[in-house]
């Protein structure tokens, strides 16, 4: 599938971010090989050279270097880049602007622009979605995915201290930490994550008991993607599924 010369591409993440993890599995998905490099999420060294201070960042050279931002854009405009090979990829980034707003609370936040449309034309339009609802409906759940179903996780990981521990745990033991920065960051990041993850439950609107919203979310997809296909993409997974 891969242009001339192909992508060289360099995943900076952290791997237990859940954004991080849906972009392994587009890129895993599509045989895309690429580069890890695990951000220590206390100095986060690694991605000194970025003015944008999130993960995942996608560096990707496919003749020139570029910088791809937010897990959803990358997703798009590396799925754009290998559905039209006409387009450069640089040009194809352009059409997802960076874009700041200003909170009530006075507090700016960065969204891209259009991140969950791919950048066909017509031609491209009629192969991959022939049915106009199919891609609506893509769009739609990875919107969802975003917006809605990642709220759930902090609060549902975090829930009890037990829960909070075992979480950081986890956290700790796959990610990039010093010894010693590892067990401080076990306690104290399980400890300061408990008490977040009750004001992001109240942020969320979620039920008291957080594991209910937890199921019906999934039983929504679920029930989205019904009983007569394997995927919401069909027999192969689509953007939604990834
Ligand atoms: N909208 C972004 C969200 C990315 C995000 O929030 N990443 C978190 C890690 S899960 C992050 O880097 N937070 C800043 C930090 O840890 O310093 C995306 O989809 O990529």
């Amino acid at each position: 599938q891969l242009p001339d010369g192909g992508l060289q591409l360099t995943l900076y993440q952290y791997k237990t971010c859940p954004f991080c993890s849906k972009v392994r599995a587009f890129l895993d998905y599509h045989g895309l090989p690429y580069e890890i490099v695990e951000v220590n999420p206390i100095m986060r060294k690694e991605i000194k050279f970025s003015a944008y201070r999130k993960v995942p960042i996608l560096l990707a050279n496919a003749g020139s270097p570029l910088q791809l931002n937010d897990s959803s854009v990358i997703i798009s405009a590396i799925k754009t880049y290998l559905i039209s090979k006409r387009k450069s990829l640089e040009e194809i980034v352009s059409f997802y602007p960076p874009m700041k707003s200003v909170s009530e609370k006075g507090k700016e936040t960065l969204e891209y622009g259009n991140k969950y449309w791919l950048m066909l034309d017509e031609k491209e339009t009629k192969r991959i979605y022939p049915v106009k609802e199919v891609r609506v409906e893509e769009m739609k759940w990875r919107k969802w995915a975003d917006d809605w179903l990642v709220h759930l996780i902090s609060p549902n990981v975090y829930r009890t201290p037990r829960e909070a521990l075992a979480s950081f745990d986890y956290i700790v033991r796959e990610g990039k930490f010093g010894t010693l920065e590892g067990f401080f960051a076990k306690y104290m990041g399980a400890l300061a994550m408990f008490i977040i993850s009750k004001r992001l439950k109240k942020r969320h609107n979620l039920q008291d008991n957080v594991r209910q919203d937890l199921y019906e979310a999934v039983n929504e997809w679920v029930k989205a993607v019904g009983k007569h296909r394997l995927f919401m993409g069909g027999s192969q997974p689509n953007l939604a599924d990834l």
